[in-house]
């Protein structure tokens, strides 16, 4: 049988559920163009099964997980589904629902966030290590890991204030990347800026989201430093801890409207990424319950 999530009911006909303010969740075991080491199409369900070994209950999780609220949707492949993503969207503004998927590589984020609505309230936020905002990468390639946010703000149209990359530290993988943050094409705050003043840091956040109703939000989970989370394809060092990548989120979480955890590359002798991953799932269900 395949896992779900710890917490969650398996729904396998959206039209079975009426209730408002639920959280869905489902995964996208997908990988596109690998440059880099693959396997984080493993991830949705190694951090499911991980989700069991889990304790809830500690100095950071209270136990208030209301399970009759939570449904996995199991498993979306992202081109011979494309239509599901656009009708669980449709659920979801109908029913007030948020909405966390598992990765997967970067390169899920589009499919899932380019069949979302926007309008000015709406911001994107993304926590990553890197921009992953190449025009191609690699060479030739126009959707992977690395175009993520570049085919997002010109399918959407969006405006550079309404994109926020948080917790670059090897932020470009191309010189077009540098440029555009140079440039201000989105708006910035790198792990350094953090790192080294994070109470500025996290008011900038403050103030960030307080210009909008709506957040899209993807966790890179290299944004991590690379001492946390050495088994991932592109880990970084000079990046955040866990415990500052907890209070950034504990002020976007209450405007979220979505949360995406991708590239969790773990390998057979070292899983803590999977503990990090099923970690921020707890966490963000702990923050929604509170506004609730
Ligand atoms: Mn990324």
């Amino acid at each position: 049988m395949k896992p779900t999530f710890s917490g969650f009911f398996t729904l396998n006909d959206l039209d079975e559920c009426n209730k408002k303010n639920v959280v869905f969740l489902y995964g996208i075991p997908f990988e596109r163009v690998k440059t880099t080491k693959g396997g984080s199409r493993k991830g949705p369900k190694a951090i499911r099964r991980q989700s069991e070994e889990f304790s809830g209950v500690s100095a950071v999780y209270g136990a208030s997980i209301s399970e009759s609220d939570y449904f996995d949707l199991g498993d979306i492949h992202p081109i011979k589904e494309k239509k599901k993503i656009g009708q669980i969207w449709e659920k979801i503004y109908e029913l007030d629902a948020k909405l966390i998927v598992l990765g997967g590589d970067h390169s899920i984020t589009f499919d899932t966030l380019s069949k979302a609505d926007y309008d000015d309230k709406t911001a994107v936020i993304w926590l990553d290590a890197h921009a992953d905002l190449a025009d191609e990468y690699p060479e030739g390639v126009f959707q992977s890991h690395g175009t993520v946010f570049t085919n997002l703000k010109a399918k959407k149209n969006l405006k550079s204030e309404q994109m926020l990359l948080i917790g670059g530290h090897a932020y470009t993988q191309t010189l077009g990347e540098y440029e555009k943050i140079q440039s201000k094409e989105v708006m910035f705050l790198s792990a350094q800026q953090l790192l080294t003043n994070s109470k500025e840091g996290l008011k900038f956040i403050e103030e960030y989201i307080s210009k909008f109703e709506r957040i899209y939000l993807s966790i890179d989970l290299d944004v991590l430093d690379h001492s946390y989370v050495p088994t991932l394809a592109t880990s970084e060092p000079f990046g955040l801890t866990p415990q500052l990548v907890l209070e950034i989120l504990s002020l976007i979480l209450p405007k979220a409207k979505y949360v995406d955890i991708v590239e969790a590359r773990f390998t057979r002798s070292n899983k803590i990424v999977l503990d990090l991953a099923v970690g921020f799932v707890y966490y963000i269900l702990e923050q929604w319950e509170e506004i609730k």
